[in-house]
């Protein structure tokens, strides 16, 4: 992989280097290193040092961007998150310009899932939207499903290729993925990757056999559970959100005035209808637990992740008719889906702020 440096940018995460402050981002104690002292830890010692990160500069980076009429955007979302990591603001920057659309960490589910139905799903997403979308790609890049997609439309065009999306969703795993896979070059630099939000800190041109492509740093999905979520340590926390495991549907059949709670961060409530089926599509870090709604007060202290201690619960309703076929999405903690076989009606108790979405079925 080649860098080509206006000044000298870390390679890990693409910030100007400096050798004048160790508590400040871009830190390398000699000139001669490749990478900061940040993306050392994380990249040898899997550690994060934490600096203040302004979400904003990212805003303002991607805002600066002089993107051109022929390049292409590879706009990046987390299949677990798909609307969650969409961003208003990003859309609106990158709405001229062609874009591919790649929905990445596809491996969490089972293989056996309709394209089909995810596909329709995706398509209802967008139908509203002004992004100019010329295709739309079920990837892995942990797992390396679909790469030879994303490398057709690099090697057909002469343009420049951004990946671009919110943080965590995966465009740096992707792109180390397409240089490690297709590269005539052996360099063995890497862009570093982690579960850490804000890994990537600004643009990194990289050259994949005379394609010129950009990473890009990602603005933080605020929605996303874990914002709200408490655990003893930072690093306990991101156990519970991290897949090393693909999603293993659970099934209840709950009768009314029965619960699930996600750990002490969501409570389900299934207020009345007949006894039905629900399927919970949820990382299996986070424990789910049913009881009767009389005894939540009960559980909700005796639960290892909490809501920071400033949040509080606030309560939902969704009625659905029989019939119904849906799926309600939590940003963090995956789907819930419901055959509704009587009239029903469901309480979610939420985080204040926390936003969720009902679509029709599409697994
Ligand atoms: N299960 C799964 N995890 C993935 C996949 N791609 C990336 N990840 C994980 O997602 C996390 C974030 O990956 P990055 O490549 O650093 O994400 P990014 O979009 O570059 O994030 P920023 O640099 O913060 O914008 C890491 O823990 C990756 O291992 C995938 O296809 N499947
Ligand atoms: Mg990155």
């Amino acid at each position: 992989m080649k860098t080509k440096k206006q000044t000298k940018q870390c390679t890990g995460c693409g910030i100007e280097v400096q050798d004048k402050n160790p508590t400040e981002l871009g830190y390398i104690k000699d000139f001669e290193q490749e990478v900061c002292l940040r993306c050392y830890e994380i990249k040898h010692h899997n550690n994060i040092i934490s600096y203040e990160i302004d979400n904003k500069k990212f805003a303002k980076i991607l805002g600066n961007i002089d993107f051109q009429k022929e390049d292409i955007i590879f706009y990046v979302l987390d299949f677990y998150d798909i609307n969650s990591t969409r961003n208003e603001y990003v859309e609106k920057l990158i709405k001229d310009y062609y874009l591919v659309i790649v929905i990445n960490k596809f491996d969490i589910i089972n293989k056996n899932v309709s394209l089909n139905r995810v596909s329709k799903h995706i398509k209802n997403i967008f139908k509203n939207s002004e992004l100019k979308i010329l295709d739309c790609l079920f990837i892995s890049g942990t797992k390396n499903y679909g790469l030879d997609y994303v490398y057709n439309w690099i090697e057909k065009g002469l343009n420049n290729f951004y990946f671009i999306g919110s943080s965590n969703v995966g465009k740096s795993t992707l792109l180390n993925k397409l240089i490690k896979h297709y590269s005539n070059d052996n360099s063995d630099s890497e862009i570093v990757i982690s579960p850490y939000e804000s890994t990537t800190l600004n643009l990194i041109k990289i050259n994949l056999n005379n394609n010129i492509i950009y990473d890009t740093p990602g603005i933080i999905n605020e929605n996303n559970i874990f914002h709200f979520a408490k655990n003893v340590k930072q690093i306990d926390l991101l156990k519970y959100f991290e897949f090393k495991k693909n999603l293993k549907p659970i099934n209840y059949s709950l009768s009314s005035n029965q619960a699930i709670f996600y750990e002490k961060l969501v409570i389900f409530k299934f207020l009345s209808g007949k006894t039905n089926n629900f399927t919970f599509y949820v990382n299996r870090n986070i424990k789910l637990h049913r009881t009767n709604i009389r005894n939540i007060d009960n559980y909700l202290n005796n639960s290892n992740l909490t809501l920071k201690s400033n949040e509080k619960f606030v309560s939902h309703n969704i009625n659905l008719i029989s019939g119904a076929n849906v799926m309600i999405e939590l940003s963090g903690l995956g789907w819930i889906s419901v055959q509704a076989n009587s009239n029903l009606k469901i309480q979610l108790m939420l985080p204040e702020g926390y936003k969720y979405s009902v679509a029709e079925r599409w697994i």
